[in-house]
């Protein structure tokens, strides 16, 4: 192939990377290459400004390229790159977990680290398996997810997650996992503005599940806050009170990923604080470390630390992590993402701009297709009505014609998808709007 790779080089093609959750042979026939990024915009590889409509994948919540958080992971790995995780440790490490567990709600009182959400997630699910089995409950080896769930990529958050094609594929993935309906029906809920009045009596099926395999075999449940991935599905009023609840009744430790929930997306710090519910532990990634340096966490209940701090002290209490847990480069991106958040008030800035983004978002009611729109805090959805015997095609149109027009959304089946940095300005907001219509009335 006449590809210009040098001598004794295979190829210099798009053809070596094998891109994640992308078609592949779509995208390497029509590339959509970033170059640069900074506060609310790409550049891409024509030079052209794309407004980040998406934090890029629902991460870079401070905006693009913040000096601090570039110089903090700078400074670090010329002093130290890399600190062995297990059995050793390095101040980062303890002030940035000073620094989280200050900010938890209730008493989540540790954080557990990875790199991706992933990882956050198995790492939750394994704690509340052994969790169960030092309190001398070895029999709660069940986990309950949501149809609609994304949970990442691991074999356990594949398990618990609800998405049809991330899971049919992969075998019969973990035994002992059950799932709660998801809480999306247009006909009780299209166009509710923040959570939706119906539904709160959707969380009951829990108690039917509980019923079904005994609560003495179940260990834990974990749910999206709000559901990103499939499309900005709001909780119910009640509905996130009402699993709270039924997991107390029952011992059923409560996790909520708020990988995209957290860090102000909702404009207070967790979806747990937003909601004022504490879960027993709550997963974090992405906007963690403003996307900077992956790194992903589980914030962890002072009751469950506890448990495991029982046996002979020199006993490892949790056979579980990464080399790359609480990565030097990570910890510093994280301290620096927290002192950028104190110093732009962005978690204020989050919570003013939501009801302008509400109000915006919703003024595309009436645009062709447009079947339901939602929003709370910074998330917001607009879902378009399916062609005819061809499912997604018509968001992935609107998909490709914002980013022709500068705009960069995500596209989830017939769901655009928005999440955008919470420095945006109420014009930026504007623009979207205005940008997202034209494509939307643009496309059949
Ligand atoms: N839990 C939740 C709730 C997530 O949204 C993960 C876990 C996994 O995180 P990692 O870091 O392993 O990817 C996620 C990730 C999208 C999109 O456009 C969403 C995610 C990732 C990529 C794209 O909806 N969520």
């Amino acid at each position: 192939m006449p590809d210009g790779a040098p001598a004794g080089q295979k190829t210099n093609t798009l053809e070596p990377y094998w891109m994640p959750f992308t078609a592949n042979r779509q995208f390497k026939a029509a590339p959509r290459v970033m170059v640069s990024a900074k506060d609310m915009h790409y550049v891409d590889d024509r030079g052209r400004r794309i407004l980040d409509g998406t934090s890029g994948m629902w991460c870079v919540n401070a905006g693009h390229g913040r000096e601090k958080i570039t110089e903090a992971i700078k400074a670090q790995a010329e002093s130290m790159d890399y600190a062995p995780a297990f059995q050793w440790g390095h101040q980062g490490a303890f002030d940035l977990s000073a620094r989280l567990t200050n900010m938890f709600p209730g008493d989540l009182n540790h954080v557990f680290y990875g790199n991706s959400g992933s990882e956050a997630v198995d790492t939750a699910l394994k704690i509340a398996l052994a969790y169960h089995h030092h309190r001398g409950e070895p029999g709660r080896t069940r986990l309950i997810g949501r149809e609609r769930g994304y949970h990442g990529v691991g074999i356990g958050g594949t398990s618990v997650g609800g998405i049809s094609n991330n899971r049919k594929h992969f075998g019969t993935l973990l035994a002992g996992v059950d799932h709660l309906p998801h809480t999306h029906n247009l006909d009780e809920m299209a166009f509710s503005r923040g959570q939706p009045d119906w539904g709160a009596h959707l969380a009951d099926d829990l108690e039917r599940i509980v019923a079904l395999h005994d609560p003495s075999t179940i260990a834990a449940v974990i749910v999206e806050p709000v559901a990103g991935s499939t499309g900005v599905l709001v909780p119910p009023k009640g509905y996130l009170e009402k699993l709270r609840g039924i997991c107390d009744a029952y011992g059923i430790l409560l996790i909520f990923d708020e990988v995209i929930t957290g860090f102000g997306r909702l404009g207070d710090p967790f979806a747990a604080d937003y909601f004022g519910i504490v879960p027993d532990m709550l997963t974090m990634a992405k906007g963690l470390t403003n996307a900077a340096v992956p790194m992903s966490a589980v914030a962890v209940r002072s009751g469950v630390y506890d448990t495991f701090m029982q046996g002979p002290p020199h006993m490892i209490e949790l056979f579980h992590g990464y080399t790359y847990s609480a990565h030097p480069l990570a910890c510093a991106a994280g301290l620096a993402t927290l002192d950028v958040f104190a110093e732009d008030d962005l978690f204020n800035r989050g919570k003013a701009a939501a009801p302008v983004w509400e109000d915006a978002l919703h003024g595309l009611k009436g645009e062709p297709n447009v079947i339901d729109i939602r929003n709370l805090g910074l998330m917001g959805a607009v879902e378009l009505s399916p062609r005819d015997g061809q499912p997604t095609t018509r968001a992935y149109d609107v998909y490709l014609k914002c980013y022709e027009k500068g705009l960069l959304v995500r596209q989830t089946g017939d769901i655009i998808a928005l999440s955008p940095p919470l420095i945006i300005s109420d014009d930026q907001i504007g623009d979207i709007v205005s940008i997202l219509g034209e494509a939307i009335r643009e496309t059949d």
